[in-house]
């Protein structure tokens, strides 16, 4: 086993390239250039992604991000991939929001195998100023033990922004999940300007956005393209961009749909690399499905980035152990 990054000494990290909204832009994609980048031969599209991406970042170093869910399951959204929402009917229990010694034992533990940052998840579909009260409390805390805290609590009024930057918040996560058109397949109880305004709260309270979506839901390449669109015509775009491969959960209505070629979700990293070039673009949900080869085309694609740690929110991911022999093989080296 590779225990390069398995420290026992408190870990200091290699600064990463500027993260700052000044330091991004507004790239000019229209959905046909993103398509017409899908379109592509896959190596002139692999090719491209490589040179972007070596033009921004050390091309064999990755960020590892650990998800922990602090409130789990019984959200009163529909979203259709989810296993969370009380719409469907997946075995996942509603639980209580976790306490703060939980939580810090969790945070401690993912610093301890090398993540640089700890991402909190609650199924809700807005907090109450109360939750997010708490969950300031829990940024306090996971800051305190040296990482980046990130959480993702569904939307957010512009008050509760300033109370979590105030908090010492880096990064707040809310997906655009697919493409404006797509949006009403996927969930009816909220809509996409609803996702777009919380995004402008963020971004107004000075927390880094991480925003990004779900590949694999049955949607087209031109979808998948007005994702991508959407995203980097964000002013600015975001500072990471997650690209979750549907992982289909029994009891869910996307449970059964058609599985996407593997090739797809490559490409899309690659769209993603390309137009958003200084972004960390992260390999998110899917990858114990994927398998490693296809990982390494991520990698190669423009991801550097990945949630690490054996669960997502409720389901799995690679262990520890595995990811760091995959780095090991890959050469590459975490942050
Ligand atoms: N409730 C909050 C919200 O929706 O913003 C935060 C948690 S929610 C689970 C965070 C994100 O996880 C979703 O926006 C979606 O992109 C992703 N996600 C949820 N279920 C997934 C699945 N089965 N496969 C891939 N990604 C998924
Ligand atoms: C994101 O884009 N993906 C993560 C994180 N942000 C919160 C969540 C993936 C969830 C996968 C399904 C689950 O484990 O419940
Ligand atoms: Fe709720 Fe978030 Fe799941 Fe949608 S994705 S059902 S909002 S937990």
């Amino acid at each position: 086993m590779n225990d390069t990054i398995l420290r026992e000494e408190p870990i200091h990290w290699v600064q990463s390239p500027p993260q700052t909204a000044e330091a991004l832009s507004v790239g000019n994609w229209s959905v046909e250039a993103v398509v017409a980048l899908l379109d592509q031969p896959f190596n002139d599209l692999m090719f491209r992604a490589q040179q972007v991406h070596r033009e921004h970042f050390d091309p064999n170093e990755i960020q590892l991000s650990t998800l922990l869910s602090i409130k789990t399951g019984g959200c009163p959204e529909d979203c259709a991939y989810c296993p969370q929402s009380v719409h469907y009917d997946t075995g996942v229990e509603a639980g209580k929001m976790l306490d703060v010694q939980e939580v810090e034992l969790a945070a401690k533990a993912a610093r301890d195998q090398g993540a640089s940052r700890f991402c909190m998840g609650a199924a809700w579909r807005a907090p109450k100023d109360r939750d997010v009260e708490k969950v300031a409390e829990l940024v306090r805390v996971v800051k305190s033990h040296g990482l980046e805290a990130c959480c993702t609590l569904g939307m957010l009024s512009n008050t509760q922004a300033h109370t979590l930057k105030d908090a010492g918040l880096d990064y707040y996560n809310h997906n655009l999940d697919t493409a404006p058109e797509a949006y009403g397949r996927i969930i009816t109880t909220r809509d996409y300007q609803d996702r777009l305004e919380t995004l402008g709260h963020v971004r107004d309270a000075g927390i880094h956005v991480c925003s990004g979506g779900i590949v694999g839901m049955g949607e087209s390449r031109r979808e998948r393209a007005g994702l991508i669109a959407q995203l980097a015509g964000l002013d600015p775009y975001p500072e990471s961009v997650p690209i979750n491969h549907l992982v289909q959960v029994e009891g869910t209505p996307l449970h059964g749909i058609e599985a996407l070629d593997p090739f797809e979700f490559v490409r899309t990293i690659a769209a993603a690399r390309i137009t958003m070039p200084k972004a960390r673009v992260r390999l998110s949900a899917g990858r114990q499905q994927m398998g490693e080869a296809v990982q390494a085309l991520c990698f190669l694609a423009g991801a550097n980035s990945i949630f690490y740690g054996d669960k997502l929110l409720t389901t799995g991911n690679p262990d520890w152990a595995s990811d760091r022999r995959l780095f090991d093989t890959l050469g590459l080296v975490a942050r």
